[in-house]
């Protein structure tokens, strides 16, 4: 029985003056900057993933010919249309600069397969490739995640939805996310769907009590 904390693609891209930037997404490097120290305190290991494009990936609106912001078909997937984002090794997919980038254990990287998009930090979305991620927590024992991070309507849901399924008890840190919001209502029901799939939602303070209770 042991914990870990999860923090979701907070990379520059994602935040304001990023090429697909999530509305205060940059509000949440604190809250991961403080739910990080509690960690260390706790000895509980942190995980971050890293949205990881090649440059002529499938989901970017420029490669598939259509308007960012549209829906379409991925081999054979349901796929919106993103900006370019996240392209390896440019500036727009490192960690937000004042990430406290030392108390990272291990990064995990997703997306990095042209034919398919990757929203889950543990699988594609087609569910037919894993990260690392799964290994990596089930040989230290983890059972339990708190995640929080960007987006929370797109790799945030999902890679809750995926934690649940592969039987991880998980709480998310609802001040620890923002989401895009393609449409307004987005974030609180991608919340209320982690919720109702069985995710505890609470503040970092929660957390951070809840740590210093145990
Ligand atoms: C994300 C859209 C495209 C995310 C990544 O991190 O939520 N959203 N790629
Ligand atoms: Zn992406």
């Amino acid at each position: 029985m042991s914990r870990a904390l999860l923090l979701i693609d907070l990379q520059n891209d994602f935040c304001p003056g990023g090429a697909l930037a999530v509305p205060e997404g940059d509000r949440v490097i604190a809250v991961a900057n403080r739910a990080m120290e509690c960690c260390r305190e706790a000895t509980i290991p942190v995980v971050a993933s890293l949205d990881w494009h090649p440059r002529n990936h499938g989901s970017f609106a420029v490669n598939a010919g259509h308007e960012a912001g549209s829906a379409g078909i991925l081999d054979g997937l349901p796929q919106i249309w993103w900006p370019v984002h996240c392209v390896q090794h440019t500036p727009g997919a490192q960690l937000h600069p004042r990430l406290n980038h030392g108390g990272i254990d291990k990064r995990v990287y997703k997306g990095l397969r042209a034919e398919i998009d990757s929203y889950s930090a543990f699988f594609d979305n087609g569910h037919r490739r894993q990260t690392e991620l799964d290994d990596w927590l089930r040989a230290r024992d983890v059972d339990h995640l708190t995640v929080m991070g960007l987006a929370t309507d797109y790799c945030v849901k999902f890679t809750v939805l995926d934690a649940l399924s592969l039987g991880y008890a998980v709480d998310v840190i609802t001040d620890g996310c923002r989401g895009v919001n393609l449409a307004p209502a987005d974030s609180d029901q991608a919340l209320e769907d982690m919720h109702h799939r069985g995710a505890t939602l609470m503040t970092v303070d929660e957390f951070a009590a809840s740590l210093a209770r145990s």
